[in-house]
């Protein structure tokens, strides 16, 4: 499908499925705006792309900032927006896990995606057109030993999703959740602040998936014919599966 003459906005653009995905949609014909904070990176990737893409340097977690995005000259038509910055930091159990990283993790994964979608929705209902992609995880859906604050912001994005679809039906404006599995990028490195050999171990072995991956579902959902919308899309390597569940046993 064409997306010539559409604007897309990508956030966290300057790495793995953010990046991923802004390169395919530009493919497409897209105009790309892309949002992270990191503007070297977001500098490489406007050169390497060319016409039709646009860098804006912020931190999703300023509402300030998010709230500009809706009177950006970049943005006033926008037609897709794609909630990919995120992350997860430490993997450390409940009783040890630090309080500075929960509130990050759901001042970036919760706070700051219903920022963006709040300062961006409007305007789409208002056009009758435009597409919301929230990037959700499998974290959300299926616990794990440490994964409880990541996890449970994945659940907020995953049924703020849900419910985003209530409203929004009948306005011409769709919403997808992605959820995927393990997707090799830097998001390991930054849950392990920067060890890159722990975050080498978490795919030792296996194949995990590619943000290249996620990025032609983010591509499926939004070609699809405007009557039709994916709400969600849940998505593994083929090597990564669920455990059974924990019963702790009294000795003897
Ligand atoms: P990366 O670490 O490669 O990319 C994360 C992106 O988010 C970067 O571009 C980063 O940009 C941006 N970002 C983080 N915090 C902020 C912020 N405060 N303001 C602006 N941008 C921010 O990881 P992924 O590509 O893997 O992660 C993308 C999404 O996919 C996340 O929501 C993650 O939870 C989700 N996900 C990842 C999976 C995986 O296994 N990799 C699996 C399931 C879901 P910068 O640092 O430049 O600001
Ligand atoms: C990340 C997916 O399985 O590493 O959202 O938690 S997983």
């Amino acid at each position: 499908m064409d997306l010539h003459g559409l604007t897309a906005l990508v956030t966290g653009a300057s790495s793995g499925i953010g990046r991923a995905t802004a390169t395919a949609l530009h493919r497409l014909g897209a105009h790309v705006v892309l949002v992270s904070r990191r503007q070297e990176r977001l500098d490489e990737l406007v050169a390497a792309l060319g016409e039709r893409a646009t860098a804006l340097v912020l931190d999703v977690r300023d509402p300030a900032a998010v709230a500009a995005l809706a009177d950006h000259p970049q943005l006033r038509e926008v037609a897709l927006v794609i909630n990919a910055a995120g992350l997860a930091l430490g993997l450390d159990p409940v009783a040890q896990a630090s309080l500075v990283d929960w509130d990050t993790m759901i001042e970036t994964n919760c706070k700051a995606l219903v920022h963006v979608t709040r300062a961006m929705v409007p305007g789409m209902v208002e056009r009758r057109r435009g597409h919301v992609v929230h990037i959700g995880s499998v974290a959300g859906t299926y616990p794990y030993p440490a994964g409880h604050v990541y996890g449970a912001t994945k659940a907020f994005v995953h049924q703020f999703s849900q419910a985003m679809k209530s409203d929004l039906a009948g306005t011409g404006v769709r919403v997808t959740c992605i959820e995927p599995g393990m997707v090799e990028t830097e998001f390991s490195v930054v849950r392990f602040a920067g060890d890159r050999e722990r975050a080498d171990k978490v795919y030792q072995g296996m194949q995990p998936l590619t943000a290249d991956d996620i990025a032609d579902l983010v591509v499926f959902a939004v070609t699809r014919p405007a009557h039709v919308n994916v709400n969600i899309i849940e998505v593994m390597p083929e090597a990564q599966g669920f455990g059974p569940f924990l019963v702790k046993r009294a000795p003897g």
